[in-house]
């Protein structure tokens, strides 16, 4: 076992949205914990030591002991009150063999009686009450159920345990180093993921992946001679109903078990996986299962064999079928080494085309990983087609929580309106009102409407869950940009509920972090995040045409950066005009993945929604919008807009700043003071490109260079 022997930074980490006054109401109170089970132990401590601070009274007894003057129990079911007239929602079990995690809330007179069909219910119960505060108690009578939207609430950690030569501790990691690894070792101390655990249960994350999907050397070995550090991590996570997940190498019998293939069919191949399970569950019982990244990027795959990744997924399925585990197949499968001056590979295009044909031969504990976009976690991309294309197979949509493509947390972007957005999304209805069509959220979680598609029949889809890259790091924030602790959040919230309003979350988040702030912070904080997703698009790259970011770390502008590269991601700006023409009639034929309506609506120029007009079509620099702004202007218009917003923002904070905890402004306004020479250095840039290229002057006769 490999123990760094050095110790852990000597810093503290900020309490996030778990500040010991966020318990000031629960703690206060008399409350009674009954039940047994380890989480169950977990809500206790929780309750010991809120009331222990905030004078309340703890009592800890046998589910059934008779309760008098409690104001507040948690029990595990049978029952401490009457008997529920309509049974508990069931959360519609995906496999993978997780627990009920619902839990009923009644309020009565006061009263309230949390109570959970098992030990992980109750824990989403206590922090349900933390984040109600007072309004726990002072409520109208109530009676409600609360059951997660899906099973499979994860957080990957792109997270390395050597420190790669390029990528460093944590690839696209913006907060520091690692909470898990340090130079090759697993921390010895482990407070920090505790901590860590901590916070997500009480967003109510369950699974986390601890290593990056690029496995390296190193990494690969998690999966067997340092099996025991996973153990250990698994261990700290587990007390907080979080099950913990391995990145592994499609490699892995070559490169660690001295066989001569990985070949998915191949007897000695599948029987190595088999032992390695084997292995790994015998060590952590509730392991959750293995992430694979094959044939992307440079990480090896079934392609090498001649082999289709539902062979290659299907193999390593079987091998985690008898523990109930999972295998999260990554569809972010694409031709990194493509020509630029082939215009007829479009990178758009590749995963719709290599799964869509696999859709129905994937195992029932296969999760096909889908990014949100066809491209890779832009600030605009339409959403991925393979989402609307695989009836019959368990598909997770993957957000992007650190900001690799959206400021590197030196910017101020609050992405739960974009998350938003993309969860109500309805593939089989463009007039954006309710209609009877299914939701992103509702493919992805397997509930809602049924899909009725005449290319597809009527399906419903089984739930494949969510997935998100964690922003999070050993900075003493956590993330960062203290905001950036705001995303983190939200997806977790949005994952229990996507139907949660991202306004409100950023309320609830803050008054759990600033409890007993004033309301000019909570409005000053409303005035910096709530349309920072909108105003980082405007002084970026323009109408969904997508990166123009510095090639390889990917953070600030350069127009031309991959427009010659094999990458596969071009905006194609010549003097004439700008854009990706992927429509059938002339085009990729990208559009054409959609279901109807929206390959006719994005097929089409006219009504190609703005924001994504360049994502589908090259159109001149006069072309004009449906706003009426010609491209060229609406480029000119964002760009001056967007520095403005963000001056507004500083403005917005500097009135308020000396409100809050002095460290947290700190860093705030250093890292505003950044977004500003950054944002000024897009708008300048980018202006000046379109300008040059174009020469037709801004309507408003702004500096231009
Ligand atoms: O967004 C890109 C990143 C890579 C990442 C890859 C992926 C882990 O630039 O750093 O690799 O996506 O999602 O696999």
């Amino acid at each position: 076992m490999t123990v760094d022997s050095r110790p852990l930074t000597e810093h503290t980490a900020h309490s996030a949205w778990l500040h010991d006054d966020a318990f000031a109401a629960l703690g206060s109170r008399r409350v009674v914990v009954a039940g047994d089970g380890a989480l169950t132990g977990t809500v206790a401590e929780e309750v010991a030591a809120a009331t222990a601070r905030f004078g309340g009274a703890f009592s800890r007894l046998e589910v059934g002991d008779g309760v008098s003057d409690a104001e507040l129990v948690l029990t595990l079911s049978p029952p401490l009150v009457e008997p529920v007239e309509t049974p508990m929602v069931s959360t519609g079990s995906t496999g993978a063999g997780t627990a009920d995690e619902s839990f009923r809330l009644t309020r009565e007179a006061g009263a309230v009686v949390v109570q959970a069909a098992s030990d992980a219910g109750l824990l989403h119960g206590l922090f349900h009450v933390v984040r109600l505060g007072e309004a726990a108690f002072d409520g109208p009578d109530a009676d409600e159920t609360h059951a997660p939207a899906t099973d499979l609430r994860m957080l990957d950690h792109w997270d390395n345990v050597d420190v790669h030569p390029v990528m460093g501790q944590v690839e696209r990691g913006y907060s520091g180093g690692s909470i898990f690894y340090d130079h090759g070792y697993v921390h010895a101390d482990l407070s920090r993921v505790e901590r860590y655990a901590r916070l997500l249960a009480a967003v109510g994350i369950n699974r986390v992946a601890i290593n990056n999907v690029n496995v390296h050397t190193r990494e690969a070995r998690l999966l067997t001679e340092d099996l025991g550090d996973v153990v250990r991590v698994a261990a700290v996570f587990r007390r907080w109903g979080i099950r913990v997940h391995l990145s592994v190498s499609f490699a892995s019998p070559i490169t660690l078990g001295g066989l001569d293939t990985s070949d998915p069919l191949d007897q000695d191949v599948a029987h190595w996986w088999v032992r390695a399970a084997a292995r790994v569950w015998d060590a952590i019982p509730d392991f959750g299962g293995f992430v694979v990244k094959a044939d992307s990027e440079g990480q090896p795959g079934p392609f090498a064999y001649g082999r289709t990744h539902a062979d290659g997924a299907n193999m390593l399925a079987a091998a985690v079928e008898p523990y109930d585990g999972l295998i999260h197949w990554r569809a972010f499968v694409y031709d990194h080494k493509q020509d630029w001056r082939d215009r007829s590979t479009d990178r758009a295009r590749a995963a719709y085309d290599h799964f869509h044909p696999l859709d129905g031969a994937f195992s029932d504990n296969v999760v096909l990983q889908v990014k949100y976009g066809p491209l890779d976690f832009q600030v605009r991309e339409p959403l991925s087609p393979v989402l609307a294309a695989m009836p019959h197979t368990r598909v997770a949509l993957e957000l992007q929580v650190t900001q690799e493509y959206t400021g590197q947390q030196q910017h101020a972007v609050y992405l739960g309106p974009q998350w938003s957005q993309l969860l109500g999304f309805r593939f089989w209805d463009a007039s954006g009102g309710e209609g009877g069509s299914p939701t992103v959220a509702d493919l992805a979680t397997g509930r809602g409407k049924a899909v009725e598609d005449p290319g597809t029949g009527t399906w419903r889809k089984p739930a494949g869950g969510f997935a998100a890259v964690s922003n999070v790091g050993d900075d003493e924030f956590w993330t960062g940009h203290p905001f950036a602790q705001a995303n983190l959040y939200a997806y977790g919230r949005l994952c229990w509920d996507p139907a949660l309003d991202p306004g409100a979350l950023l309320d609830e988040w803050a008054a759990l972090t600033f409890p007993g702030t004033p309301s000019a912070v909570r409005d000053a904080l409303h005035t910096v995040l709530d349309r920072s997703w909108e105003t980082y698009e405007q002084y970026t790259s323009p109408l969904g045409v997508g990166f123009m970011v510095r090639p390889g770390h990917h953070y600030g502008p350069d127009v031309d950066g991959y427009e010659y590269t094999p990458w596969g991601t071009y905006h194609f700006a010549d003097r004439d005009g700008i854009g990706v023409d992927r429509t059938v009639r002339t085009g990729t034929g990208y559009a054409g993945q959609y279901p109807a309506p929206w390959s006719a609506v994005y097929e089409s120029p006219s009504t190609c929604p703005d924001e994504l007009l360049l994502f589908f079509h090259h159109v001149p620099y006069t072309h004009v919008l449906q706003s009426g702004s010609t491209v060229v202007q609406h480029i000119y218009d964002t760009h001056f807009d967007g520095v403005a917003r963000v001056e507004a923002m500083i403005g917005a904070w500097s009135e308020v700043s000396t409100l809050v905890d002095p460290h947290v402004s700190e860093r705030v306004s250093e890292r505003l003071a950044e977004q500003l020479r950054s944002a000024t250095e897009w708008r300048d840039q980018v202006n000046t490109y379109f300008f040059r290229k174009s020469g037709i002057p801004d309507e408003r006769g702004r500096r231009i260079y």
